[in-house]
């Protein structure tokens, strides 16, 4: 198993539609993508840099992962996400390497994608996802 490259950043935001002025008018960067994922109780809204993307998370439920993220810590990086050839092969992986999983299989994130998130108590504090 290799890492490809950094598919995306997620960033945790109150409000997406407040935070895109400064990737769109300070960055120069150009949303293409807004979609809510219900699965996740969030909004996300996509930037392209290089071949890397920065997706803002915004929560759309009081009880969301991003909403309790927020609370805790402010708004900021919330994840990294890497771009893998197969992310249940890279789970398991990492699963067999003793990093406790959150997802024990790949399921749909947004953009389509496959996706699995590592616990961030197994990875220095690093809340880590996979995607292919
Ligand atoms: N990065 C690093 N550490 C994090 C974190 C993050 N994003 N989110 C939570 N933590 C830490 C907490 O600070 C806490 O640490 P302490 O015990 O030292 O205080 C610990 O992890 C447990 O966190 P918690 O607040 O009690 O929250 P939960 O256990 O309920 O959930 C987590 C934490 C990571 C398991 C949960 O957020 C999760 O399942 N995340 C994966 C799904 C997700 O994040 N979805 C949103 C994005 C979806 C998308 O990109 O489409």
């Amino acid at each position: 198993m290799k890492a490809n490259y950094i598919e995306h950043i997620g960033i945790a935001v109150k409000n997406i539609d407040k935070a895109r002025k400064y990737y769109e008018e300070v960055l120069g960067l150009e949303c293409y993508n807004i979609e809510e994922v219900a699965d996740q109780k969030v909004k996300t809204a996509f930037f392209k840099v290089g071949e890397t993307k920065i997706e803002l998370l915004e929560p759309t439920s009081a009880d969301s992962a991003v909403a309790k993220f927020i609370e805790k810590r402010g708004e900021g990086i919330h994840h990294i996400a890497f771009a893998v050839d197969d992310t249940n092969k890279a789970l398991q992986h990492a699963e067999n390497k003793d990093i406790k999983l959150i997802d024990k299989k790949a399921r749909k994130g947004a953009e389509g994608l496959e996706i699995g998130f590592l616990h961030p108590k197994f990875t220095m504090g690093v809340l880590t996802e996979f995607c292919s």
